[in-house]
């Protein structure tokens, strides 16, 4: 065979192979929430769920407040508008409102949130606010630990005890005293399982403590979810062999920063996490998506679908 033939024989076969390849990636879903948000953090309060994620669309992702969402069925979410403004509400930072993290106990809803890379707490009456500076001041103060401050998640154990995870390039682990705004600095562990970086997630399960996180730069496409089992919320977690349960897959890239929710008075769970967005996104300009999780019998999480949606 000529080499002119061979090249043309080759190049029929490439753009077979691609066309192929392209007909076979499934259309990825539309995103849940108008526009570019990200870092979800997923709730149900009542019949309620909320959604309370990052703001984004500028290079350093430079957004100066958050935004809460409700929807009855996870599929139609309507603004209810922003919860927290740090120019008007903080005295302490006034960008940077990254990755929110919300908790309910005593009747009072607490909303934990990273502005300028520290952590700060607000709290409210109502879960759409408006939210208050509970402090004044950093919960947690950017240097305070060997992480970048970012990143909150609380979870409120079936005892009232609430924990505190935070921390990027490191996970941090304490309880939070009753008051949910305060906590021992001598009681702080930390922990940091092989690929961890950033968007700790706590849930419970059946007596078990899952501890969930990020891997990878959320601008590489190969960002995407990892967990870990205990039987304690401070540990010690064991990371699972099947890992990473989200990644991206075909047009779908960079998906992680996640959180999970379970329907009220059933075994269904739902996972909240960005993507980049289609077409045209990168790190700074990711929308936030949400599908079905689920278990073995075991209690594994089994990997998840990103073009799954909730039927
Ligand atoms: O959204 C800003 C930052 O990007 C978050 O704090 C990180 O977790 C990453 O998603």
């Amino acid at each position: 065979m000529s080499i002119l033939k061979l090249m043309a024989t080759t190049a029929v076969a490439l753009g077979l192979s691609w066309q192929l390849a392209a007909q076979s990636t499934p259309t990825p879903p539309a995103p849940v929430l108008p526009g570019v948000y990200a870092d979800p953090h997923i709730a149900v309060f009542g019949k309620k769920y909320y959604l309370y994620p990052t703001t984004d669309g500028s290079e350093g992702w430079l957004s100066d407040h958050f935004t809460c969402w409700s929807s009855k069925d996870l599929k139609k979410w309507k603004l209810e508008g922003t919860i927290l403004d740090l120019k008007k509400d903080l005295t302490w930072a006034s960008n940077r409102a990254w990755a929110p993290a919300i908790a309910f106990k005593n009747g009072k809803y607490y909303f934990y949130f990273s502005a300028n890379t520290n952590i700060g707490v607000a709290v409210a009456d109502k879960p759409t606010g408006p939210f208050k500076d509970a402090l004044g001041k950093p919960l947690i103060s950017k240097g305070q630990y060997q992480a970048q401050i970012i990143d909150p998640m609380v979870l409120v154990d079936d005892d009232g005890q609430a924990y505190l995870y935070f921390g990027q390039g490191r996970c941090y682990i304490v309880k939070l005293n009753p008051d949910m705004v305060s906590f021992d600095p001598a009681d702080v562990i930390s922990y940091k399982p092989e690929g961890y970086n950033e968007g700790s997630f706590v849930f419970k399960r059946n007596g078990k403590y899952y501890l969930m996180w990020s891997e990878y730069d959320t601008r590489d496409p190969r960002y995407s979810v990892a967990y870990a089992v205990a039987d304690s919320p401070m540990g010690p977690f064991v990371k699972a062999s099947q890992n990473p349960i989200l990644k991206g897959a075909g047009l779908v890239k960079g998906a992680g920063h996640h959180s999970v929710v379970k329907a009220p008075k059933k075994d269904e769970w739902y996972i909240a996490y960005h993507r980049f967005k289609i077409p045209d996104g990168n790190g700074y300009n990711r929308e936030t998506c949400i599908s079905p999780m689920r278990f073995d019998k075991e209690g594994n999480i089994l990997p998840v679908d990103v073009f799954e949606t909730v039927k």
